[in-house]
Order: structure tokens, then C-alpha cells, then sequence
């Protein structure tokens, strides 16, 4: 009995495994936890496979949605890049939403932070706050 659970707990990581790797995000710009010097011109993200954007959102640390261009596109395509308007020093947290071509749905999360643009790097002071 132990060892059929066994091999039913294996299997489940397997196919765990093998859903994460079907298609998901390798890179994007800003990068998570990412700290900018200003605001970013663009937002762009880069997936493992050809993958439909079907959702995508830009908030800020108060939670507020950041309006920017995103529209869901019927065409698939593993690279997207966005125009941002000017963001104001704030943590920001982008939420997307993909599908791929066999309508498998896969979503995901990450944070930046945008802080004042500064003559010098070294004055900026982390004692203010904190970075996740
Ligand atoms: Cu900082």
C-alpha cells in the first residue's frame, strides 16, 4: 500500500513538472524585483513558446491600474513589448495572463520599482524602505 502511494506522489510531481515547463515567462523588461532610475519606456516580456497575451496589467504600490496600450491580440507570438506612460516613483506589479495553442492557461506576477531619477546612484538610500 505504502509503495503504490508512493509512485501516485511521484507521478503527480512529474506532471507538475511538465506543466510549468509547457510555457511560461524567461524574461522580461523591467526584470522581477528589478530597480529603475526612472520610469521605463517600455514593458516587455519575452515567453519559453508562441502564446497568446490575453491579459495584462500594470498596478502601482497603492494598487491603483496604470493604463498603458494592452490589447489582446488574436495572433500568438513569444515576445510583447508595451509602451508605458511616465510612472511615478512607486512599486509596481505587473499580473499576465497567457494562453497557448492548445488553450492551456497560464498566469503569473512579478514586482519592480521605479525611483526618482537621481544625478547620483549612490545617494539613493534603501533605509526608506524595502524591495520583495
Ligand atoms: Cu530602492
Amino acid at each position: 500500500m505504502k509503495f503504490i502511494k508512493t509512485i501516485v506522489i511521484s507521478a503527480t510531481m512529474i506532471f507538475s513538472f511538465a506543466a510549468f515547463a509547457h510555457s511560461g515567462l524567461v524574461k522580461s523588461s523591467p526584470a522581477k524585483n528589478e530597480m529603475l532610475q526612472g520610469s521605463p519606456q517600455v514593458l516587455a516580456l519575452t515567453f519559453s513558446s508562441p502564446v497568446r497575451l490575453v491579459k495584462l496589467t500594470l498596478k502601482d504600490g497603492g494598487g491603483n491600474d496604470i493604463k498603458f496600450g494592452f490589447k489582446p491580440k488574436m495572433q500568438s507570438s513569444n515576445q510583447f513589448s508595451l509602451d508605458l506612460p511616465q510612472l511615478t516613483p512607486s512599486s509596481y506589479s505587473v499580473s499576465w495572463m497567457i494562453m497557448g495553442e492548445d488553450a492551456h492557461k497560464m498566469k503569473g506576477q512579478f514586482n519592480f520599482m521605479v525611483h526618482k531619477a537621481m544625478a547620483k546612484a549612490t545617494e539613493h538610500d534603501h533605509a526608506s524602505h524595502s524591495h520583495d
